[in-house]
């Protein structure tokens, strides 16, 4: 009868539903997963594959030259070290997109489109155009999670992952679609003052950045490298600035 039909049907969507989520959860564990792992490694990795493009105090940033299909694609990964703010503050700046359009001056725009679970959402950001370049556009999720230290003696973690991803809302014919693997991991070290008051004095957090960004379409590489030879430290100094002053801001309104 109907109402069997029906429910069949309706069966049949939630099993694929829940398919798909454990594909999402699988996915994202795989990437939290990979990025942790492949942390120390970049940060121990010898500088004849890495070029800094970039120093400045605890800033560092760093690029390795690599093109697919005569396209740049150059990985690049960043450190810093800032004073005052906790690993947690600083990622969850960096996930939270009511504050993203705050920092990141390079979006002209950024849109939640779909809540996955309460830490995953994706949404879609139109980027400047570069002129003049095609105007790009990506959609990605955005994942933020807390993870246990190594040893019980290592400080325990922050991520969040940006990972690029489709949906049906954003078609993708509008703008040249950017396509990427950006992750923040961070860490709070804490150094105890004598008298056992831990204060902002005290704290600082350790901060590495990765990001394995395909432009798409094309651009000419020696423009898109001088691009993100400026923007990318640009971006690191204001995004941490903009962490030092809210949290300054929320310290004296407490
Ligand atoms: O990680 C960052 N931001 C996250 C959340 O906002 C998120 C976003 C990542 C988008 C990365 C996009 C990089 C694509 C670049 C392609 C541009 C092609 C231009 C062609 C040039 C010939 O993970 C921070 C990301 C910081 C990125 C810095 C480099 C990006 C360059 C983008 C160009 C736009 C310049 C606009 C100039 C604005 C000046 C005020």
């Amino acid at each position: 009868c109907a109402i069997k039909e029906d429910e069949f049907y309706d069966a049949i969507d939630a099993s694929l539903d829940k398919l798909e989520e454990k594909v999402d959860e699988e996915k994202i564990n795989k990437l939290v997963e990979t990025h942790l792992k492949n942390l120390e490694h970049r940060n121990n990795e010898g500088h004849d594959l890495w070029q800094c493009i970039a120093e400045e105090g605890d800033l560092k940033v760093y690029k390795r030259e690599l093109e697919v299909d005569g396209v740049v694609v150059d990985p690049l990964k960043a450190c810093h070290t800032v004073k005052g703010i906790t690993g947690h503050e600083v990622c969850h700046y960096f996930w939270d997109i009511d504050v993203r359009l705050d920092w990141d001056v390079t979006l002209e725009s950024s849109q939640a489109l779909e809540w996955w679970s309460e830490d995953t959402f994706i949404s879609h950001n139109i980027i400047k155009r570069v002129w003049p370049a095609s105007q790009r556009d990506a959609v990605f999720w955005s994942h933020i999670r807390h993870v246990d230290g190594e040893t019980d003696e290592d400080p325990d973690r922050w991520i969040v992952v940006n990972y690029s991803t489709d949906s049906e809302q954003i078609p993708n014919n509008k703008y040249v679609r950017v396509i990427m693997n950006v992750a923040m991991i961070c860490q709070t070290i804490i150094e105890p003052p004598e008298d056992g008051n831990i204060t902002r004095d005290n704290i600082k957090c350790k901060i590495s950045y990765t990001a394995d960004v395909n432009p798409g379409g094309w651009a000419p590489a020696s423009v898109l490298r001088a691009v993100y030879k400026r923007e990318y430290p640009r971006f690191l100094k204001r995004f941490t600035g903009y962490n030092m002053d809210t949290n300054t801001k929320t310290l004296q309104n407490e």
